[in-house]
């Protein structure tokens, strides 16, 4: 039997999503793409994530991965070569950009929106009231509008002295995971023609060669898929077998088999219900069984998420 394939649940304008289309990009993969709605409702991918409602989620058969911090280390075990993480322990690597994606980006959608103007009034209220718990409006965003675009500068000064000898990517002649990070923070801000006027308040001139070579990582062979053919693939395969641990007992009181809730602890704060199966230092495995796919593996990152004993 062939290996199931990568399957991508995204939308287009996500920029979390553009992180990990790059990634495939790196890699050279081919890949299915599941074209998701900006906002809920998503009831084809719901019984794929139990209500995690952020996006990008990769699917791999019966195996759900959610959160780029969970899904970019999969894609380095299923295809480790190239490497996303040349030069750098990639446990160090996904920590370092979490903590960049965590700082900054309520402040790099404040200089978005600065530009952008305001987004759909539908938009705005799904944000504020099941996403970030923060009104992004052009008018609530704006009176903070320097203090956001000094706390991007004071980074993208940083990225700029990364590169400052000349490298072609942070890591040195191979694109890596910091490289994908900062580039999708910068991809969202100069979209939508932007960009000269973001270059010009960030002083990102001296960047372009390395945004260039970037973009220029592609997103390798993606073609479309349905979200109901997905579902099907789901059900159709068996979640890849998990040595059942908890390697942290101290931290979080459930064992293999108990009934726990996964959270996210930032943003988009809906509990993930299932049974426990493996917990260790860097992810987090509960088992659900949905009706209309059967039983399913949905893997996290252990950053950025509480697991309590449902
Ligand atoms: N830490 C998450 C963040 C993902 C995230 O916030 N994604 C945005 C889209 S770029 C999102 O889910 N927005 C709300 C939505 O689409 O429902 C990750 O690394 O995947």
């Amino acid at each position: 039997m062939s290996a199931p394939q990568i399957v991508l649940h995204h939308y287009a304008f996500s920029p979390y999503a553009e992180k990990v289309r790059l990634a495939l990009g790196l890699k050279g993969l081919d890949w299915a793409s599941v074209d998701v709605a900006m906002m809920p409702p998503r009831p084809l991918l719901d019984p794929l994530t139990g209500g995690y409602r952020r996006v990008p989620v990769m699917q791999v058969g019966a195996d759900i991965y959610c959160d780029t911090h969970a899904i970019l280390p999969a894609l380095e075990r299923l295809h480790p070569a190239p490497s996303l993480y040349p030069g750098l322990a990639p446990a160090l690597a996904e920590g370092l950009t979490f903590g960049l994606e965590r700082d900054l980006w309520l402040a790099v959608i404040g200089v978005t929106v600065h530009f952008a103007g305001d987004l759909p009034e539908t938009f705005l209220r799904d944000r504020k009231d099941d996403y970030l718990y923060v009104d992004i409006s052009h008018a609530a965003m704006e009176p903070d509008f320097f203090r956001n675009a000094q706390r991007v500068a004071a980074w993208t000064y940083w990225l700029a002295g990364g590169l400052a000898d000349g490298r072609r990517f942070l890591g040195g002649d191979q694109a890596g995971v910091a490289d994908l990070a900062h580039y999708h923070l910068l991809w969202l801000m100069r979209g939508g023609g932007r960009a000269e006027s973001v270059d010009r308040l960030l002083g990102l001139a001296p960047l372009h060669g390395w945004i260039e070579r970037v973009a220029a990582l592609g997103h390798g062979r993606p073609r479309e898929m349905t979200a109901e053919a997905a579902l099907d693939a789901a059900r159709d395969a068996e979640p890849a077998p998990v040595e059942p641990v908890n390697a942290v007992p101290e931290l979080i009181a459930a064992a293999p088999g108990d009934a726990v809730t996964v959270t996210p602890d930032d943003f988009a704060r809906v509990p993930v219900e299932g049974r426990l199966v493996a917990v260790d230092a860097e992810r987090i495995v509960i088992r659900r069984d949905e009706s209309r796919v059967g039983a399913l593996h949905l893997h996290f990152p252990r950053a950025g998420f509480t697991v309590a004993k449902g």
